[in-house]
């Protein structure tokens, strides 16, 4: 059989009707800019581009030199194309307007553009995290508002993950594909036509180190799950914790599992660490598309009304059972 490659998957969506050509230009571009981003990631030590670039992003986190080389790499690969309004990213703090040289779109395009970018001086997997949205009607100059829409408005999202393979994670709505980079060829090739999360599992992901700063739904629940077969859950579980969303996630899409990121009592005014907008949106599209589910613990993440284009969230996501199961005891402890 032919191998299917990212641009035909995306001009026979467009042949389809089902993806505008505009937006099929768009997720062309970004996974070029992905396929810059893994090389430079690649290169290491012998690239000069490990430990930190000297400054601090909005989160007043330090960046690391490939947190701003793969900022750089997504806006100058998307500015000039006339298929975008605006884009936003966890290293900026405002929205970055389309340079007036060049002509706009309608579309908003949010990345983080090196997640968990803390492992890569130690070599583990980091990840670029993309959503798409589109503009509201009208706004010529999108500032933080054009951006503040739930995560149902998503057109597409995606990410690509640097490890052992360089991979491509896409939904527009219909599905999760997955590509996998052949460098030989610079292609993308769809390597995983029907992705699907399993609806029960026995593996969860959290960073146990904070286990005397949850909140009691996630003490309950975790520790159920450690009770193992003898427990009320009856059967016992693995875990994991890569501290790279972008790598716990596609496990959970490979072979399914439940990542938390619960808000705890370290910092109890924020309602978690990881960012709604261009984090936990854009995963949970991906997640529900296959099958899986995405609360903040208590609400349908998607279904969150932001305030702010930084503001964080809590994130209980993947097998539907498990998550269900979460959510229940956040409800319940209410
Ligand atoms: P912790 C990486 O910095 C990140 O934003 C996510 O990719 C990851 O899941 C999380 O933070 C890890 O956080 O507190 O375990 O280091």
């Amino acid at each position: 059989m032919s191998r299917i490659t990212l641009s035909r998957y995306l001009i026979e969506q467009t042949r389809n009707q089902e993806t505008p050509a505009d937006l099929r230009f768009l997720i062309e571009v970004v996974a070029r800019a992905c396929k810059a981003i893994s090389h430079a990631v690649s290169k290491g030590a012998l690239g000069g581009v490990l430990g930190n670039a000297g400054t601090d992003n909005v989160q007043g986190e330090a960046q690391k030199k490939l947190d701003v080389i793969s900022n750089e790499i997504l806006l100058e690969a998307n500015e000039w194309g006339g298929h975008l309004a605006a884009m936003a990213s966890e290293e900026m703090e405002d929205a970055y307007q389309i340079p007036g040289e060049f002509p706009k779109g309608k579309y908003l395009l949010l990345f983080d553009p090196l997640d968990g970018s803390s492992n890569i001086d130690v070599n583990v997997s980091v990840g670029t995290i993309f959503s798409v949205l589109r503009c509201p009607e009208g706004v010529t100059l999108p500032c933080e508002k054009a951006f503040l829409q739930p995560g149902v408005e998503q057109v597409a999202a995606g990410y690509a993950i640097y490890g052992p393979q360089t991979m491509l994670m896409l939904t527009l709505g219909h599905g999760v594909k997955g590509f996998t980079l052949d460098r030989e060829v610079g292609s993308f090739v769809l390597t995983h036509d029907n992705v699907h999360v399993p609806e029960t599992t026995q593996e969860f992901a959290i960073n146990a180190s904070n286990q005397r700063h949850w909140e009691e739904p996630v003490q309950r629940y975790v520790s159920e799950m450690l009770a193992g077969e003898t427990g009320p859950l009856e059967k016992n579980y693995n875990m994991r914790w890569i501290a790279s969303m972008v790598a716990d996630v596609h496990r959970i899409l490979t072979r399914g599992g439940i990542f938390m990121y619960p808000r705890d009592a370290r910092e109890p005014e924020k309602p978690g660490k990881l960012r709604l907008m261009y984090e936990a949106n854009p995963m949970s599209f991906i997640i529900e598309q296959a099958g899986g589910a995405a609360t903040n613990g208590v609400q349908r993440i998607m279904e969150l009304q932001p305030s702010s284009l930084h503001e964080r969230v809590a994130v209980f996501l993947g097998s539907k059972e498990e998550v269900e199961r979460a959510t229940r005891y956040h409800r319940e402890a209410q």
